[in-house]
């Protein structure tokens, strides 16, 4: 159990991730098929952008906020992957030719200069759609009505559609050739990153049990957590180690990308990252020691090299 292996008195930020990561690995290796068929090349496609290193945040913050309201991790394990699900596919439409035009991610070849435009669209498109229907499997598990199912797909569907990531994308390409100010900035983090981050917080409390005030205190870690997650992004970008990131830094100037840094400077950016980091840690003040995890994960904005 890997709850077991957490000591809550000496908590170890970097091997609680790993156990976490791990146990979301063999979710998400149990969810998707093995690429078998004649649609073989997409499945293929699919796993290689859903296997290449990532973090596994978004799931990992999801069975925090279901664990901290009293819930299991296995209860919102679908769910959690879900979001993983959603974010990978992001992250292989945002590197297109016709979107951000990148070659490497996570020090990897991306997608499409792997398997070709074409297959990388429809392997983002697949685990979109595969998304939803492991949400809906969901009903699977007596422990969570119906009702809460119904309403996950609705906060889903908001975090990343046109009112959330997509909304946020759109503004952010938008901009490449306008100049902005703060407020459309933030605007654009809010909804390009800070929506399925936040979405994913709530997910795991919604499922997991917590009351209406509990919902709403994750909630309002995740918007603070988003809009930290996004600074510090913006951050690496100008100072980052290429080595660390398995990407070259300086590509969000090179394409003009309004970002913290870009309006605000280094300095209040990094003010502005820790600002959102005490709100997030203020909000989720009231769950003490279940909180630890999540209070370790925001600190660990402030100094993350990836
Ligand atoms: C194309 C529909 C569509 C949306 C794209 C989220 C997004 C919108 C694009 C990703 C581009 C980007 C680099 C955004 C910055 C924040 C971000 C999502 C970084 C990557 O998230 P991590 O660090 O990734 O959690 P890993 O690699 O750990 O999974």
């Amino acid at each position: 159990m890997i709850d077991d292996e957490i000591d809550m008195k000496e908590f170890d930020l970097k091997a609680f991730l790993a156990a976490r990561k791990e146990h979301i690995d063999q979710a998400l290796e149990e969810y998707l098929p093995a690429p078998v068929g004649l649609e073989k090349s997409v499945i293929e496609a699919a796993r290689y952008s859903l296997f290449a290193g990532g973090k596994r945040l978004r799931p990992i913050l999801c069975i925090q906020a279901a664990e901290v309201v009293g819930g299991t991790a296995d209860m919102v394990m679908p769910v959690a992957c879900a979001m993983e699900m959603i974010h990978t596919y992001s992250l292989i439409h945002d590197d297109l030719p016709a979107m951000d035009n990148d070659d490497f991610r996570r020090g990897q070849p991306t997608n499409h200069k792997v398997f070709g435009e074409a297959i990388a669209i429809l392997a983002g498109d697949a685990l979109l759609t595969e998304a939803f229907g492991l949400i809906a499997a969901t009903q699977k598990d007596e422990r969570v009505p119906p009702q809460k199912i119904l309403q996950a797909i609705g906060i889903v569907t908001k975090a990343s559609g046109y009112r959330g990531m997509i909304g946020g994308q759109v503004i952010d390409l938008e901009c490449e050739t306008r100049e902005v100010d703060l407020a459309t900035v933030e605007y654009m983090h809010i909804h390009k990153t800070g929506a399925i981050l936040s979405a994913c917080l709530e997910l795991g409390a919604l499922l997991g049990g917590g009351s209406t005030a509990e919902v709403a205190a994750l909630v309002k870690y995740g918007q603070h957590f988003g809009l930290a997650f996004q600074i510090t992004d913006d951050l690496l970008d100008v100072e980052g180690d290429a080595a660390l990131m398995g990407k070259q830094p300086g590509s969000d100037l090179a394409k003009n990308k309004k970002t913290y840094p870009a309006l605000l400077g280094l300095a209040k950016s990094r003010e502005s990252a820790k600002a959102h980091v005490e709100a997030a840690l203020t909000a989720v003040s009231a769950f003490e020691e279940g909180a630890e995890p999540l209070r370790a994960i925001a600190r660990y904005l402030l100094v993350r090299k990836a």
